[in-house]
């Protein structure tokens, strides 16, 4: 059985969808950044990094989001195109996109102050936002020719991850001015609906505290304009 070490609505979210996706046997282990457990030498041991997602394998303890993903989807077959298939290179392509590229820039949207500090953050906070749209209009233009692989109905490790970003970025900027409604791009918008309407999906999202539209119209909670 795997053990997923996580936080509720943090970025274990996407490996909590997936293994419930895979129908696979997994076990949620709650931790609580508050109390410190992140910061024990038990955690250090499985992520020296003291961050999640961890999942507990088999191949032993495995961190990295897309490092899990991946693992994940080649040992089970599925939620991605097989090896060797002509969609597999377009869709490493565009996972690689979404863990390398989109998700830094989500996380700065979230957290501007981290890359130079807070006296430039709201510059940072601008142009984070600018540059998000534009890789999220890429991504758009990728999802209206539509692969099974970033589509409403077939839930990949690519489009799991996506939605779990689409919640954020409406959900979490640092300046609610800055909330991204998934609606402004109406394919990755569809795909965000359609995930949070499968019952797998809802299951997980519920465990995690969530209801409503929390992946494809979630409220913005920034109080900063
Ligand atoms: N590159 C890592 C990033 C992991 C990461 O930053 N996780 C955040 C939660 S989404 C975390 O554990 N933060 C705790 C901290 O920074 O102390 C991955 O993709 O797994």
């Amino acid at each position: 059985m795997y053990i997923l070490h996580g936080i509720h609505d943090w970025g274990s979210q996407v490996i909590h969808m997936a293994l419930a996706e895979l129908g696979v046997a997994y076990r949620f282990n709650a931790l609580d950044f508050q109390a410190g457990d992140l910061a024990t030498p038990a955690f250090r041991a499985l992520n020296p990094f003291g961050r999640v997602p961890v999942l507990e394998t088999p191949d032993g303890p495995i961190f990295e989001t897309a490092a899990i993903l991946l693992y994940l989807s080649e040992r089970h077959l599925a939620l991605a195109p097989a090896q060797g298939s002509a969609e597999r290179a377009p869709f490493l392509i565009w996972f690689i996109f979404v863990t390398n590229s989109l998700h830094p820039s989500a996380m700065t949207l979230l957290h501007p102050e981290r890359p130079a500090g807070a006296m430039v953050q709201e510059v940072v906070a601008d142009a984070t936002h600018r540059a998000l749209r534009e890789q999220l209009a890429q991504l758009e233009r990728i999802a209206q020719s539509a692969p099974w692989w970033l589509s409403p109905d077939q839930p990949s490790i690519l489009s799991l991850y996506l939605v779990m970003l689409l919640r954020w970025i409406k959900a979490f900027p640092a300046y609610a001015a800055h909330s991204i409604p998934s609606a402004d791009f109406p394919a990755l918008h569809a795909i965000a609906k359609g995930h949070e309407e499968r019952p797998t999906i809802r299951r997980i999202l519920e465990i995690e505290g969530l209801t409503g539209p929390a992946l494809s119209n979630p409220a913005c909670e920034t109080a900063n304009s």
